[in-house]
Parts: structure tokens; sequence; C-alpha cells
């Protein structure tokens, strides 16, 4: 009772929970902004009948959860067209950061850059995910590094979120390169961080969550302990870029922190993948930032599956390592590059990125009481998600129960 119904008919749903049930002529009943019955069109029970005030038909299409992009830098400045072609020509990602580029080249221009020029940018970015099927994303700062300009990228993120009926979920990243201000001094930096910045931006309603950078060229283990107590003491979520470029221990003491994620992870071991499965801490896999790097080594998904760690998908969308916005072209790559079934990449877009963020109990699965966010695809098969490159088979994303996007 209450507001009136909305029914989706016509459908076939993927739930993508545990056992990835899936509903053929199914159809699905929202109110408000959830979920309300879901289940064979067949079985639409007669007293919610006569509450349903609106009817949608889906043509025959496949419903997936709305997905969920778990790791974006999606607030940036400018371009590293530059550096792309540089490392075409063979310099690596490293050698341009240690003179004072990659990340530190989106530092400047971001840096540079108006709360407005920084809103417009990130928003035909996010609109390019929603038209992919995302209705969730998480958004790191990290290109600011000082406290002015990280309270700017997560004020625009929190805007961003204002703005489109799209769920924005801010981490603050400042930790993800030592910014000219502390040259020689990461420890001091660490500090401001954790004593000053953090309680700071946290006070401004601003992050719901913290990250480190933690390889040679950033911070190391030590680091990311000292800002993971900051973070434990405020209530604040922890996650970590670990294992991207080499090991140095960060996804082992990751999940000793009991993050919520460690994203990367090419250069993880059988113990790191034990360590992140015990703890509940979810492998998010990054496979555009793997591609455009030439990266010599894939995350150990074999060992992965053997100790039982949630496996996520996302963009890592960001100017260095992933400039793009395309879910459907991770899922895609996550298959062909990392030898995820359909059926891990579907999920690892879903239920596994809904954990990633802490949202499991909200989002990621369809399911009665659930948030109403789902994507409606143009599809035969579920197999043609991960299959496709490039190629966007997305046909509406609905949002709250809301058609927040649909193909023209
Ligand atoms: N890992 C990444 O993939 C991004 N940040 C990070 O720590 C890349 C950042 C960049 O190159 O701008
Ligand atoms: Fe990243």
């Amino acid at each position: 009772m209450g507001s009136p119904a909305t029914l989706w008919t016509h459908a076939h749903l993927a739930t993508c929970d545990e056992v990835m049930r899936r509903i053929e002529n199914g159809a699905l009943i929202t109110r408000g902004d959830r979920i309300e019955w879901m289940g064979p069109a067949a079985g639409i029970p007669e007293s919610l009948r006569p509450e349903i005030a609106e009817r949608h038909d889906l043509g025959g299409a496949w419903v997936t959860p709305g997905l969920i992009d778990c790791h974006t830098h999606l607030v940036f400045a400018g371009t590293r067209a530059t550096e792309h072609a540089e490392r075409a020509s063979g310099v690596s990602y490293e050698e341009i950061a240690r003179r004072g580029g990659g990340i530190l080249t989106t530092v400047r221009a971001t840096r540079a850059a108006s709360e407005e020029q920084l809103l417009e940018a990130s928003a035909s970015r996010l609109e390019a995910l929603l038209a992919e099927g995302v209705t969730t994303v998480e958004v790191k700062s990290g290109y600011g590094l000082t406290l002015a300009d990280e309270a700017k990228l997560l004020r625009v993120a929190r805007r961003l979120g204002e703005a489109f009926p799209v769920r924005v979920s801010t981490t603050l990243l400042a930790a993800h390169a030592l910014p000219p201000e502390f040259a020689g001094r990461a420890d001091d930096y660490i500090e401001a961080i954790a004593q000053d910045w953090l309680p700071q931006l946290h006070a401004q309603g601003l992050v719901d969550a913290v990250d480190i950078f933690c390889e040679r060229i950033a911070f190391d283990t030590r680091q990311a302990e000292r800002l993971f107590s900051a973070a434990r003491a405020l209530h604040l979520p922890v996650k970590m870029h670990a294992e991207q470029l080499a090991n140095i221990g960060g996804s082992v003491l990751a999940a000793r922190c009991g993050a919520l994620s460690c994203d990367h992870l090419e250069w993880t071991d059988a113990a790191g993948a034990q360590a992140l499965a015990t703890a509940g801490t979810v492998a998010v896999l990054l496979p555009v930032a793997f591609y455009v790097l030439g990266a010599g080594r894939k995350p150990p998904v074999a060992e992965f599956r053997a100790a039982g760690t949630r496996m996520a998908i996302a963009t890592d969308c960001n100017p260095g390592s992933a400039p793009g916005t395309s879910l459907q072209l991770a899922l895609n790559m996550a298959v062909r590059l990392f030898g995820l079934t359909p059926g891990e990449a579907l999920a690892g877009v879903t239920r596994q990125a809904a954990r990633a963020l802490g949202m499991q109990d909200e989002i990621g699965v369809l399911e009665p009481g659930r948030r109403a966010d789902f994507a409606v695809w143009d599809i035969a098969s579920l197999d043609e998600l991960g299959y496709w490159v490039a190629y966007n088979r997305c046909q509406a994303a609905v949002c709250g129960g809301t058609i927040a996007w649909r193909r023209s």
C-alpha cells in the first residue's frame, strides 16, 4: 500500500544473487525506489494488480541489476595523450611517474581547473557510464593532493550524485602520489592526511571510504597501516590499490585491516588471495589498466577461485592507465584477457561490486526490498555481456524505479 506501483513486463531476469538465478518470462513490480515483487509473469499477485498505475513492456529484454562501477578516478582535468604516445614508443609508466609526470601531470591540470570545469568534464564521463547501464559509481579523489583541491574533487563527486540519478560513492585517495609540497617527506604527508585532512573532509560529509596507492612509486604498507588506523577511528571503511606493479605486501595488509576491497592485484600471490578470501575483502580487477599499460602479468584468477576470493570488475576510469568509460568493455576484457566466465564477470559488476562498496544490502542483486536499480539489455543470451567489444547493448537504465536513460 502507499504510492502507486509500476509493472515491468515481458522481461527475462538475471538476479545476480549467489546462485545467479534466472527467471525467464518474468516481471518486476516496483514501488517508489524499491523492488516490491519479482517472479514469473504468470505469478503476478492478484492483490497487487489494482495498485499498478504504470506499465512498461520491455519487449523480451534481459534485465540485470544496474551495473556498479566500483573503482573510478572520474573527476580529473586534461588528458595524458602525450604520455600514452610515449609509452607506445617504449617509455614505461613507472619511468614517466618517476620523472614527475604521470599522476602529477594530471594533478597540475586538476589544480588549475575550477570546480565548474571539473564538473562539466566529469559529467560527460558519468553520462557515458549511465548509457551503459551503470547506476552506481565510486569516485576517488587523488588529483588534488592539497586539502583544498581534494575537497574540490570530492565536492564535484557529490554534485554529480545530485545532478544525476546515478548513486555516487566517494573515496578519499589523497594518498595517491606524493605532492611536490611534501617532496622527501612522505611520512609527514601521510600524517597530514591522517590527522588533519581526513577528519575535516569527513566532517564535511565528503568521504565514504579511504584508499591508498600502495606501490614502490607511491606509499608503503607501514604508511597504509597508519592511514587505515585514522580511517578506523572515524568508522570509515578502507580500500587499497595494490600489486599493480609489484608485490610489497599490500593485499595481505589490506585483508588484515578488513578492507572492503583491494584493487588491481596483477602481482598478488596465493597467500594474498587466501588472505583476501578469509577477510572477505573483494579483489577488484581492472582489465582496462592492464590492457593500456601492456602489463606483463595477469591477476591470479585461478588462485582467487581456489581460495574463494570474491572478484569484482571496474573501469578504473582515469587519464593515465585507463582512459575510458566503458564498463561493458571492461567486462569483455575480464572474460577475454583474464579468463573469467561470463557469469563471474557479470557478478563482478553487480553483486561483488556492491560488496566492494559496502552496499551489498542495498544494490547489486534483483530482490524484493532492494533498490530498484536495473539495466535493460538488448541481448538474446546473458553470455552477450562479456562478448561484444565496445558495442553498447544497453537499452535502458532504471535508477530507483525511474527510467534514467533510454536508447533513443
Ligand atoms: N592506479 C591506477 O590505476 C590509477 N591510480 C592508481 O593508483 C592511475 C592513475 C593515473 O595514472 O593517473
Ligand atoms: Fe585506480
